[in-house]
């Protein structure tokens, strides 16, 4: 028992002194033997502008084709710099954002110049890695030759599907974005995942002097860990209760929008345009790999980066259960308790709390039965039901394509609610559908059927029931009959047979009209002379 304590300390200290959740699993030695004790663990940070993929956009944006001269905001009147894109030592290609720079001489992109102003100088520079990545310190710019006195950070978490502002960047945050100027040291907690317009990194100070446009990291986690971040303890334990935090240092993708460049001054020159260009020597991105504290080792494979996966994970991320290793729920580790976390490991399927209660994943809950003697799951999730979660519920099918395990196993039916008889559909997805409706949906009308929320015989159409009498029909749902004629075809004249037809058209006459009619024409007559 002490040897099992004294070993459990020291693997505490070799944890601390490898730095926090570094170890995945380790073997421990007890009573019973050597057994393994599983922990989270995620990667170290890593520098990972080496595994970027750069685009700049619009294309023609970097200098040299053609060869273009440019000046300095320092010296506006010695333009003796050339950027040639077909010389190698004139070219500014996007590579040289980040090259490791080993002959200690800078290196950088370029943009052409200005010279279009009054048109804006845009460019957007996306950077990717195919993999999600957290944050671990500040996102450092490097531009030669001035600031952006306009700039935006965007981030997506998907890919590039979709992007969302990570922080603005201008002199004047009013005049450029309408947002009041603020900094990371304005922010408290309770609001530290909020997105800021800074003035910060914009301001004309002599391009020497400060090249530098930071997305403070540091300065959010201090909030939490301490200035020197000598407490990481509490920022992960935040990262663990306040929703939206880790997720705020999360990205797969960054995007740099540059939309005005240095100008030196207050005002643009128009008669030197040729000083006005972006050129950024480097762009630092310390992070590491999301592992959801699955992995402590992320490798490029195939091109990518990859978390390596314990605790029966995998996936780039190690996001699922690997097969057979469904008999709970997914769970990313968890920082907490601390020091060491909880692994929340993915466990072989049937093992689950010695049971035999399978259920595929679909729940981690069994219960007992009494009177049918059963044990069963509880609380099926992902539109399953039954006993071992093997069935979908009602309203769903089963999805061919998906293993029983899988969080997609039942598809919704989707019955269209007009066309089918009830919710429910048949194995394969098909719906039982009303008369005259028809498809897998019941979305769909026989023919001799219109659609008109759900399906109705046909009224009129071009062959069978045509309208006649030049009537034309609507949409196979009525004949619009000329004034003359009225039935559903038309098929009636308004004045029927024997009577007077444009007595017909008008109303009945009361007998007492008639009457009034026939003395009238007396009258007439009498008048008219013969
Ligand atoms: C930069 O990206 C934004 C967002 O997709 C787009 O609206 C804009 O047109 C792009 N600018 C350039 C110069 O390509
Ligand atoms: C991105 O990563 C996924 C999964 O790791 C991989 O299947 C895909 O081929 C990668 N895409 C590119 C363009 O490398
Ligand atoms: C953040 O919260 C602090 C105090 O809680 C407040 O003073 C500050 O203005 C807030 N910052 C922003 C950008 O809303
Ligand atoms: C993962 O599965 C292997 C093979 O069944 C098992 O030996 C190991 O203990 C499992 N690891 C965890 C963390 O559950
Ligand atoms: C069926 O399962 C496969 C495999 O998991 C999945 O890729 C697909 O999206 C699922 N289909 C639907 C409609 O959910
Ligand atoms: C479901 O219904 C469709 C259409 O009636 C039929 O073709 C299919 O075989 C049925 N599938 C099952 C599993 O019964
Ligand atoms: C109009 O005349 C027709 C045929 O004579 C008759 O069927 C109908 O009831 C009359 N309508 C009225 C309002 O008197
Ligand atoms: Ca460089």
């Amino acid at each position: 028992m002490l040897l099992q304590a004294v070993l459990l300390l020291l693997l505490r200290c070799l944890a601390s002194t490898l730095g926090q959740y570094e170890l995945c699993k380790s073997l421990v030695s007890t009573d019973e033997g050597s057994v393994w004790e599983y922990y989270a663990c995620q990667p170290k940070p890593a520098s990972m502008k080496e595994h970027m993929r750069i685009k700049v956009d619009p294309p023609g944006i970097t200098c040299g084709n053609p060869p273009e001269r440019f000046c300095t905001l320092e010296n506006p009147y010695l333009c003796s710099d050339e950027c040639d894109a077909s010389n190698p030592d004139l070219a500014h290609p996007p590579q040289l954002m980040q090259d490791r720079e080993h002959t200690g001489l800078i290196t950088y992109w370029q943009t052409v110049t200005w010279r279009r102003h009054p048109e804006p100088l845009l460019a957007n520079i996306t950077m990717s890695w195919n993999k999600s990545l957290e944050l671990t310190d500040d996102i450092l710019i490097t531009f030669e030759y001035g600031r952006p006195t306009i700039m935006v950070l965007d981030k997506s978490m998907d890919h590039g599907r979709s992007w969302q502002p990570y922080q603005f960047y201008a002199d004047d945050c009013l005049d450029a974005f309408n947002m009041p100027p603020k900094r990371v040291l304005d922010l408290s907690a309770a609001n530290i995942t909020r997105v800021i317009c800074t003035e910060q990194y914009s301001r004309w100070v002599g391009s020497k002097n400060d090249k530098n446009v930071k997305f403070e990291v540091r300065a959010r986690f201090a909030v939490f860990a301490g200035p020197q971040l000598q407490n990481m303890d509490k920022l992960y334990t935040r990262m663990e209760s306040m929703k939206g935090l880790r997720d705020f240092f999360t990205f797969t993708n960054l995007r740099l929008r540059l939309l005005r460049p240095a100008l030196g001054g207050t005002y643009v020159q128009r008669d030197n345009l040729l000083k006005y260009f972006y050129a950024i020597s480097n762009i630092e991105v310390p992070a590491r790999c999301k592992c959801n504290l699955h992995a402590s080792q992320c490798l490029m494979q195939d091109g990518n980066l990859q978390c390596q996966c314990e605790h029966n994970t995998t996936g780039p991320d190690c996001q699922r259960c690997k097969k057979g290793f469904k008999a709970k729920s997914w769970k990313a580790g968890s920082y907490l308790p601390n020091p060491n976390g909880t692994p929340n490991t993915c466990t072989i399927a049937g093992s689950s709390s010695g049971s035999n209660c399978e259920c595929y994943g679909h729940s981690n809950r069994c219960s007992y039965i009494d009177y049918l003697n059963i044990i069963t799951c509880v609380s099926c999730k992902h539109n399953t039901r039954g006993q071992n979660c093997q069935h979908c519920r009602l309203g769903y099918f089963r999805n061919a394509s998906a293993e029983l395990d899988d969080e997609s196993v039942c598809i919704e039916c989707n019955c269209n609610q007009m066309g089918s008889v009830h919710d429910r559909c048949n194995g394969t997805g098909f719906c039982e559908c009303k008369d005259g409706a028809t498809g897998a949906k019941c979305d769909d009308c026989v023919p001799g059927y219109y659609w008109k929320q759900g399906c109705y015989p046909n009224i009129c159409d071009e062959e069978m029931l045509l309208c006649q009498n030049g009537g034309t029909c609507s949409q196979n749902q009525k004949c619009i009959c000329p004034p003359e004629f009225k039935g559903v075809l038309c098929q009636h004249s308004r004045c029927e047979a024997g009577k007077d037809c444009n007595a017909a058209s008008s109303p009945n006459l009361s007998t007492f009209s008639l009457l009034l009619c026939t003395l009238l024409a007396h009258l007439l007559a009498t008048l008219i002379p013969h």
